[in-house]
């Protein structure tokens, strides 16, 4: 009479997999400025926790389907197996308690997605605003005060970077992995994202919606740089400008 454990061992399910989210849930936010909405930390214990959920999950079924195959697995040439005769009773709570459980942990998360997005899409007021337009097959960057750059992106660190694009041609979209972060930028509507570089850094930037034969070389990189350097750089683009504007 064992099958009569396996609604229970469904029940143990749920409380592991609620347990992994308040458990990736409680760790502590340490964001240097207190305008940065959670959803950058929010985001990343959201990844992590359906990694654990899909890891526990995937280990239990398999555990289960091996437990299965030796059990039930044919003794003898000829042997036919013996259908389990299941009250209605049985029926239903062998349906409905693995989806309560399944459907609980995906609508838990799928509600954690929605408000961390919700938040997301208010950009902190300290931003940095950068524009971008895209084109087959290149990123142009234009700061405050009309310096542009192509496919580098020098931001300041410790501060949180708004991107405010456009296309002037076919649909793009700007993909930085690193920061979890993309939106598509496309002719005639300006979309934007904004990231959070804590840290000084390269990270790779890509292209994520097919546009055409250069597509898959359609790359940049960020290179998050001290406040100060940053500063100094672009002064002396600016300055190299409006030599330029002047000759
Ligand atoms: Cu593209």
């Amino acid at each position: 009479m064992r099958r009569r454990f396996y609604p229970l061992i469904s029940l143990l399910m749920f409380f592991v997999l609620a347990g992994t989210s308040f458990a990736s849930s409680e760790e502590g936010h340490d964001l240097a400025s207190s305008d940065i909405p959670d959803s950058v930390e929010g985001f990343k214990h959201l990844w992590r926790e359906v990694m654990i959920d899909i890891t526990v999950i995937g280990v239990f079924f398999a555990l289960v389907t091996v437990y299965f195959l030796i059990t039930y697995r044919r003794k003898r040439p000829g042997q036919e197996g013996r259908p389990v005769k299941l009250s209605r009773a049985a029926v239903f709570g062998w349906a409905i308690i693995p989806v309560f459980v399944f459907m609980a942990d995906d609508l838990y998360l799928g509600a954690q997605g929605w408000s961390l997005w919700n938040s997301y899409r208010t950009p902190p007021e300290s931003s940095y605003e950068i524009q971008l337009q895209s084109s087959m097959w290149s990123w142009k960057f234009t700061y405050p005060g009309g310096v542009e750059s192509y496919n580098e992106m020098r931001v300041p660190a410790g501060k949180p970077i708004l991107v405010r694009m456009t296309s002037s041609d076919t649909i793009h979209s700007l993909f930085i992995p690193d920061f979890k972060v993309k939106e598509d930028s496309m002719p005639g509507r300006i979309t934007y994202l904004w990231f959070y570089p804590k840290e000084t850094g390269e990270h790779l930037i890509t292209c994520a919606e097919y546009c055409g034969m250069m597509h898959s070389s359609m790359a940049g990189k960020i290179i998050a740089m001290e406040q100060d350097k940053f500063d100094s750089w672009l002064a002396s683009e600016q300055a190299a400008l409006k030599a330029e504007e002047g000759a």
